[in-house]
């Protein structure tokens, strides 16, 4: 579809024009009121549910109902008035042609045989089946839940409460986001606090490493050029030359998951030069003078530079420039943890910010992630369980869930077997898209009695359902959200009706508590009636009014709010350890199987057989399978490619444009190439997305390998997407 300026611009320019007649802090029932009878547009809050560092604040335009333009949020600091790309697509995703306009059934399973149903039918056999399944096994566990991150709002978390409230169920548990990071800081400081991304600006020096923040966390861009408008020098470390990298000062190719050893080398050259702060790193710290003396006996700069592919003089220079220009900060991002050595990495980098004194200082810190602006009710979530419920014995006669590892789910699902899984809730999840091993996963979705996916596109996961029940999106329906890197927290007004027949998850969650009380009384502890503005007010509570400075949920319809917590993580060295101290040796790490000091783990290697590392990381024009499918992404960015470098095309006779085939045990990829010394010999790039109408899906080829960290904070290891090893072939 072609797509003119006119299109692009036309209502936009309209709306804003007549939006200007009144203010941005005017909002609320009032100035709806005001709007109405001045230009007809009326303006409401929202913020981006995303699983995505920046949870833009937005504000949207309405005129008769319809949702006409969206935009930044202004009075967010952070989002600062603009928008991700994805974000200005939100009114072709909310009218895309392409939602689930009603409940659906598909007969059989796969083959596009999709008849609509009424809400009652869809609720009662899905009920029915609940209620069945129940009865035969003795308990809910062969229903098994898998829900992560279509949506992050605080009241999506009823979808856990809905299992909850039909009994103890098998739940998919962990992520596949960041949870190898988040132990490495856990084991070091207790948890994950980052500084405030705003305190970007404050550094002298900012290594981004492993972070395409110019993709994935663009609003923290505009902070780190205003460090280095100051003077500040930018640093990208990556084996691809992403476009956050081509905007840094210094790029340095790194071999994939050797980064501790980089992190190692540079440690050495900071002990033998005596730029060790000392009074801050023993302070402050346990285990720090018996890690050093590790440093001391163990690595040399060679041996980095062997390992990394990064010479000597170029670790020198970024080791002499990062422990003398301080304040210095470090962005740990998500990519570079995606490894079997990836948490262990994330210490290592962990200690060198602690050997430098850079923690607890504006402008500094090993910024990873924070969980400090949730404290919610979680209220949408904690349903008990219907009485006399049963589930995994646990001590006292307790019962409990039943986890499954939301990083292996395909496999782990397969092997259970008292009771084994008969249905899966699928919800804000694409699973056939996005898990490992692609092939598994549709085998494991095969072998099932009936498939529920909530959701709002015709994606490959509802592809291979039974049911699909219609999603709103989140302009049509009231909901909270925090970010985990920024510290601002908004709300979601219902801004239009919900499309169609849709529904939010908390609705589906009543409609389903309906039916199954219908039919069987006590079977279903969800409230069958509730207001969804209410729901939010419900999450609220003394600690989050106090955090953003409000009385109630209600002063949020007037802009987000910052939370008013300490912009600088660590700044009263309280740390959350066991010791109260930074742990260098930790053992807890110890207890848990893995070295007590951030020492070097090997990497894991190519095979001779599988000798090209694949690696998929996060795309520009979508999240994961969201909006790479709506046409102006389309029309942007119309097809995959792989990303090669011109010597390893060369070795296998492959030309720019060739159709190639990437393939290892598990699948294969088809896929055109583009020849690019972006990368390196040894690596090559697909960014994972779901192009719509397209087999494309990088994950037949990913193997479920554990990261090496994960268990301690999130239940569950991570996984390394990364270690991914093929072979290729012209197609
Ligand atoms: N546009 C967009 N934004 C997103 C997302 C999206 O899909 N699209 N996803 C969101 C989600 S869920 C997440 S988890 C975050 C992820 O955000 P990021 O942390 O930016 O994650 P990735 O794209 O996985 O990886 C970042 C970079 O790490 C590099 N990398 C991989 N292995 C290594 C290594 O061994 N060493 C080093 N130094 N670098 C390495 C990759 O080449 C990549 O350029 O972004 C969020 N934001
Ligand atoms: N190869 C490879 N695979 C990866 C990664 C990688 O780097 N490489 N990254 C991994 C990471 S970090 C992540 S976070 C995962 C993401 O995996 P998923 O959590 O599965 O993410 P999405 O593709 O965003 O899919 C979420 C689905 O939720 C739907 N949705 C949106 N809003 C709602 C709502 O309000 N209600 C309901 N019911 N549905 C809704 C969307 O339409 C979409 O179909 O992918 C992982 N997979
Ligand atoms: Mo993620």
């Amino acid at each position: 579809m072609k797509i003119t300026r006119r299109q692009f611009i036309g209502t936009a320019a309209a709306v804003t024009a007549s939006a200007g007649l009144f203010s941005f802090n005017m909002l609320g029932k009032a100035d709806k009121a005001v709007a109405d009878t001045e230009s007809k547009v009326q303006i409401f809050r929202n913020v981006c549910p995303r699983n995505c560092y920046d949870t833009c604040a937005q504000i949207s335009y309405v005129e008769d109902g319809v949702l006409k333009k969206v935009e930044g949020d202004p009075k967010s600091t952070y989002t600062n008035g603009k928008l991700f790309l994805k974000g200005y697509n939100y009114t072709r995703r909310v009218y895309s042609p392409d939602r689930i306009k009603y409940p659906m059934k598909q007969v059989p399973r796969g083959s596009g045989n999709w008849e609509r149903i009424s809400w009652d039918e869809a609720m009662n056999t899905i009920a029915e089946k609940i209620l069945e399944l129940k009865k035969r096994y003795g308990s809910t566990l062969p229903i098994c839940m898998n829900k992560y991150s279509g949506n992050f709002g605080i009241t999506h978390y009823g979808i856990e409460g809905t299992m909850s409230s039909i009994g103890y169920t098998t739940r998919a548990v962990g992520t596949p986001c960041w949870p190898a990071g988040i132990d490495a800081q856990t084991y070091d400081f207790g948890t994950i606090i980052n500084n405030d991304p705003e305190d970007l600006a404050n550094s002298n020096y900012i290594i981004l490493w492993g972070s395409n923040c110019a993709w994935t966390g663009i609003h923290s861009l505009p902070f780190i050029m205003k460090a280095r408008e100051r003077g500040a020098k930018i640093v990208a470390i990556d084996p691809i030359l992403t476009s956050t990298a081509s905007k840094a000062d210094l790029y340095i190719q790194i071999k994939p998951s050797t980064d501790g050893a980089l992190a190692l080398g540079m440690a050495k050259y900071i002990l033998d030069n005596d730029l060790v702060d000392w009074e801050y790193a023993t302070a402050n710290s346990i285990g720090f003078e018996e890690w050093v003396d590790y440093v001391r006996k163990n690595i040399t700069l060679d041996w980095a530079a062997e390992k990394t592919g990064v010479p000597k003089d170029v670790i020198i220079q970024l080791a002499r420039e990062y422990a003398t220009t301080k304040p210095a900060a470090i962005w740990v991002g998500y990519g570079m943890q995606r490894h079997t050595n990836g948490g262990q990495n994330v210490r290592i980098i962990d200690a060198l910010g602690v050997m430098t004194g850079n923690v607890g200082k504006s402008g500094g810190g090993v910024n990873y992630a924070h969980l400090e602006t949730w404290g919610f009710n979680y209220h949408a979530m904690s349903m008990p369980v219907p009485e006399g419920s049963v589930g995994v014995p646990g001590p006292n006669g307790t019962y409990s869930d039943r986890a499954v590892n939301m990083n292996n789910f395909a496999a782990e699902v397969q092997a259970l077997t008292d009771p084994p899984v008969k249905m899966l809730w699928i919800a804000a999840r694409n699973p056939v898209s996005q898990d490992p091993d692609t092939n598994d996963i549709i085998k494991m979705f095969n072998s099932m009695e009936l498939v529920v996916t909530v959701d709002s596109f015709f994606n490959k996961t509802v592809e291979l359902s039974d049911i699909v029940l219609p999603a709103t999106t989140h302009f049509e329906d009231w909901d909270v959200m925090a970010s985990y890197w920024h510290y601002w927290v908004g709300i979601n007004q219902r801004a239009i009706e919900p499309m169609y027949e849709a529904k939010s998850d908390v609705e589906i969650a009543m409609a389903l508590s309906k039916a199954m009380n219908a039919l069987e009384p006590g079977s279903c502890t969800y409230p069958t009636e509730g207001d969804p503005e209410e729901w939010v007010a419900k999450e609220f509570n003394d600690g989050i009014h106090s955090m953003l400075g409000i009385s109630s949920y209600k002063d949020l319809l007037d802009g987000p709010r910052k939370a008013k917590i300490s912009p600088v993580a660590w700044a009263d060295g309280q740390f959350r350890t066991p010791s109260g101290k930074i742990e260098i040796r930790c053992e807890r790490a110890a207890q848990n199987g893995l070295p007590a000091l951030p020492v070097w783990v090997e990497e894991l290697k190519t095979s001779a057989q599988y000798p090209i590392r694949f690696m998929t990381p996060h795309p520009q024009h979508g999240i994961h399978s969201q909006f790479q499918n709506l046409d102006w992404m389309m029309a942007a960015n119309p097809e995959p490619v792989v990303e090669i470098h011109p010597e390893l095309a060369a070795q296998y006779g492959i030309g720019e444009g060739d159709m190639v085939r990437i393939y290892n045990e598990l699948g294969e990829v088809k896929i055109k190439a583009h020849l690019t010394r972006t990368t390196s010999p040894d690596v090559i790039v697909s960014y994972e997305a779901w192009y719509k109408d397209s087999p494309f899906n990088v994950n037949y080829t990913v193997k479920a390998i554990p990261a090496d960290m994960g268990k301690l904070a999130t239940g569950m290891d991570g996984i390394a997407f990364h270690d991914n090893f093929v072979a290729i072939e012209k197609a």
